[in-house]
């Protein structure tokens, strides 16, 4: 393997360019197999820059043409130019225009970095560093430029030409071609860019802001898709009003045009006015497309929409910097769904999300802060640590300053920073201005990897009659950071008393207290309430305030206690998880399963199933037990995902079995004839029947997998019929590889729908999936260089399938790592990102944790990885 440390980037070296572009004039002259790009860049050098300074330009996977000053070409010796970068020696000490003159082959680019071609239609994907494959250039989000585009493109491949901004000329440009001129007056920088250049069908419609300026707007997609991009248009109309009325923030330009595409590395990108979308997540019809899918297009409309405000007008300085404008706008667009659906739903939903993804990348070699100090490859690190790690800080900084200190700080943020490219630093110092505060310590949160764990202790005095709790946060060692500093916590919470309703104290000492919060600073915290007249059961954490791992010694009778009276849904909500999870721990340490406390988690899941007062989405998501990857990393160390699976089987058959009756009365109450719709309440009526359906197969209730088989054969969505089928899938009933073959005969035409299909397959904890993997990866008509079905297989196995992934033999590690070999030449985005499934291997028992390095090792010995592969596995074996 290469050593790649003379790549590493460190933020401390952190320089503003000698030199500026400050307007780009770009033409394209797209043909079948080649695209001529001629850029004039306007450059000038800054105040203090000396003569004599070269400029240097980012490529990659360039060769120049042509290079000129201010329109007289350049003689050999006044430049120097290879496929990684241009350099002028002795540029003018004044501003200048720079003519260079590159050819691209957009079809022959499988990373879909750069421009490339997805399906026959020409786009683009340029964050973070593909504009270098564009032409050379000053490729780092803190230059910021205004760009003009021209695009000749032959009419009968291209008849719509899109870019950035607003389309200022169009018209024939003789020989079956045709031209357009596209001009953004933003000032961006260059990964913002983009170019769309295809036959393509629309849908448009317009949207009228509270200032009262019409934006016309457009969804471009593949011919005969139309009609599957209403739900993006609509909630694409939502997050613009949502935007106005939460944050102020109205759309800047006349045109925003959504294109779909199909071959995507990611899920979208909010570039200026033009997003581009990897189309899973624009399409949606009930009868190929789930609820899920529905969700998550409602949530990437609205990030990356969100985007034009955090990200497009106040940018990052540098790629350090990315949590600023991801985490940020993580945390809009879940508030946005907070708002637009149920709150309580979301906040369960994200943490789930939060702990089956960020936590275990938190807990392993893969750690990081979400706002790194150093990489080695940037696109290593749009991670779910910045991502969503990096809107709960967000999240921390709002619960800290209440909702109207957090929105005098987001306005001041967009009053100061509009137009520029700046840091965390200067995004925590307008909330602290704002609001008169201090947030150095905060700070820590931005730059310490790893998940704290809160640990709390609490001592009832009846004598006198106070109640204390004591805090202890500890933030274990991650790669690179043995030492860890205490962190802001805010720590929501309630007393509540015997009969069920809040208790009040009469005072409290040890910790900055307010109402329903506690800032724990330090190390530890006893923090004591007087009047206290009897011993009360504490809620922490409510809505899951700070993301960390709460330690308490609540006993079960407590958590059932909090399960049916705390006013805290979420907290309701991880009451049940909490008690499914320590009868789970207690089974797999060998204890006999407790009958006592199975009969009582029984009762309480089937009070919930009963209640009146809870809504259907909710109950869905509390009738569950954890997951057995978050089983096994409470349990930390020497996992054994086999034995795991099996004690989670145990326990779903001794907990739910008792109510099947009750669950299959559910089942049959909630059934219903009316059309679909993706409204709350229609999904959150398929969410539970579904559950019901999953939880009686998976109980092995009586007629359960035949149900699973009528649902599968007379649902009238996909949401339903995925359901049976998965249900049947993950149990293996004796139904389920018919429904499977059926499902891939039925649908398989359906790129979106073959996806679906991928996933059930690779998640099957069963015997042979490796088997059937490598047999659909063989036939000759599978797409083997679209993202979205190599994740679908391999991603799903590699993260989703602990028992066959984490094989004894090693079958499923050597299976993986193979795939990575292959696929990291053809797109080492994707590779890279399947390998990342190794992260949970150090906390595996010893055998399967030999096995898994033996596979990595392997890997490593084959040399000649990409950069982005290479740097994975390297901080995989460290
Ligand atoms: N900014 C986008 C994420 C994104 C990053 C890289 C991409 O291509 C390699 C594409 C999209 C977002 O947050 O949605
Ligand atoms: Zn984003």
């Amino acid at each position: 393997m290469r050593t790649e440390t003379e790549h590493t980037v460190y933020l401390k070296d952190y320089a503003p360019s000698p030199y500026r572009i400050v307007a780009v004039d770009l033409d394209f002259r797209i043909g079948a197999e080649t695209t001529r790009v001629t850029a004039q860049l306007t450059v000038e050098p800054r105040e203090d820059t000396e003569p004599g300074t070269p400029l240097v330009l980012d490529g990659d996977e360039l060769s120049l043409g042509s290079i000129a000053i201010d329109g007289a070409p350049l003689i050999l010796s006044a430049y120097a130019a290879d496929a990684n970068g241009l350099t002028v020696f002795e540029p003018p000490l004044r501003r200048f225009v720079l003519e260079t003159e590159v050819t691209l082959r957009p079809e022959g680019n499988t990373r879909l970095m750069g421009l490339y071609r997805s399906s026959g239609t020409w786009c683009t994907q340029c964050e973070p560093e593909g504009f270098r494959r564009i032409t050379y250039y000053l490729d780092r989000p803190d230059n910021l430029a205004v760009f003009k585009v021209r695009m000749t493109a032959p009419l009968d491949l291209a008849p719509v030409l899109l870019a950035n901004g607003n389309l200022i000329d169009k018209g024939d440009a003789g020989d079956g071609q045709h031209y357009a001129v596209w001009e953004d007056p933003f000032p961006k920088p260059a990964y913002l860019f983009a170019l769309v250049a295809g036959d393509l069908g629309s849908i448009t419609d317009s949207f009228t802001t509270a200032s009262g300026r019409k934006v016309d707007l457009a969804i471009y997609c593949s011919h005969g898709k139309e009609n599957q991009c209403l739900w993006a248009m609509d909630s694409l109309k939502r997050s613009m009003a949502w935007d106005e009325r939460r944050f102020g923030r109205e759309y800047d330009l006349d045109i925003f045009n959504i294109v779909a595409v199909s071959d995507f590395n990611f899920g979208a990108m909010e570039n200026k006015g033009l997003n581009i979308f990897n189309d899973r997540l624009v399409f949606a019809e009930p009868e190929t497309a789930t609820d899920a899918n529905y969700d998550g297009i409602e949530r990437v409309i609205a990030h990356e929409y969100f985007h034009n405000w955090t990200g497009n007008r106040i940018t990052c300085r540098d790629w350090f910097q990315l949590c600023l404008k991801e985490g940020l706008t993580v945390y809009r667009d879940q508030e946005f769904t907070s708002d637009e659906r149920s709150r309580a739903v979301k906040r369960i939903s994200d943490v789930v999300t939060l702990r089956s993804a960020q936590f275990p990348e938190d807990g392993g070699p893969l750690a990081h802060p979400p706002r790194p100090d150093q990489y080695r490859e940037i696109n290593n690190f749009y991670t779910t640590t910045v991502y969503e790690k990096g809107a709960e800080i967000v999240r921390m900084l709002a619960t800290l300053l209440g909702e109207a200190g957090f929105r005098k700080g987001m306005d001041l943020y967009f009053e100061r920073h509009d137009g520029e490219a700046t840091t965390i630093e200067a995004f925590l110092a307008v909330f602290a201005e704002a609001n008169g505060i201090d947030l150095e310590q905060f700070k820590t949160w931005y730059l310490q990897a790893g998940t704290p764990r809160l640990t709390v202790a609490e001592q009832y005095d009846a004598d006198k009659q106070t109640y204390t709790l004591r805090l202890r946060q500890e933030t274990p060692p991650t790669p690179g950071q043995p030492d860890k500093a205490p962190l802001v916590l805010p720590i929501k919470f309630g007393l509540i008393g015997p009969n069920g309703s809040p208790m009040a104290w009469s005072g409290v000492s040890g910790a900055e207290v307010r109402d329903d919060l506690i800032v724990l600073k330090d190390a530890s915290a006893e923090v004591t309430f007087t009047g206290i007249p009897s011993r009360p059961v504490p809620s922490l954490l409510r809505g899951f305030s700070a993301p960390v791992i709460l330690q308490t010694e609540a006993s079960q009778q407590d958590q059932l206690f909090l399960a049916r009276h705390d006013s805290d849904p979420f907290n309701r909500w991880q009451a049940l998880q909490d008690v499914g999870m320590a009868l789970a721990l207690d089974a797999i340490s060998g204890a006999p399963l407790n009958d006592g406390a199975l009969t009582a988690l029984s009762q309480a899941m089937s009070d919930t199933l009963a209640s009146d007062s809870l809504d259907n989405a909710f109950k869905a998501l509390a009738l569950s037990l954890p997951d057995e990857q978050l089983i096994g990393r409470t349990i930390g160390k020497d996992i054994d995902p086999d034995k795991i699976h099996a004690v989670r089987e145990r326990l779903l058959q001794a907990v739910f079995e008792p109510l099947a009756d009750q669950m299959l009365g559910t089942y049959n109450a909630l059934a219903s004839s009316a059309p679909y719709a993706p409204d709350p309440a229609s999904t959150g009526r398929r969410a539970l029947r579904n559950r019901m359906l999953s939880l009686l197969v998976a109980s092995d209730a009586a007629g359960a997998s035949l149900l699973a088989l009528k649902q599968y054969e007379g649902a009238s969505n996909m949401t339903d019929r995925l359901a049976a089928l998965s249900a049947a899938s993950n149990a293996g009933t004796p139904d389920a590889a018919g429904m499977l073959a059926n499902f891939r005969t039925r649908f398989g035409a359906d790129p979106l729908v073959l996806d679906k299909w991928l996933t059930v397959t690779a998640a099957a904890p069963r015997e042979g999936v490796i088997e059937d993997m490598k047999a659909i990866l063989a036939d000759p008509s599978f797409p083997k260089t679209n993202p979205n079905r190599l994740r679908s297989l391999v991603g799903t196995f590699a993260m989703g399938n602990p028992t066959q992934f984490a094989r004894a033999d090693g079958a499923g590690f050597r299976f993986v790592t193979d795939f990575v070999s292959d696929v990291d030449k053809v797109n080492p985005q994707v590779a890279a990102r399947v390998l990342t499934g190794f992260r949970i291997w150090p906390m595996l028992e010893s055998g399967r944790r030999e096995a898994a390095n033996a596979a990595l090792l392997a890997l490593r010995d084959k040399g000649s990885l990409s950069r982005n592969t290479a740097d994975i596995l390297t901080r995989m074996l460290a």
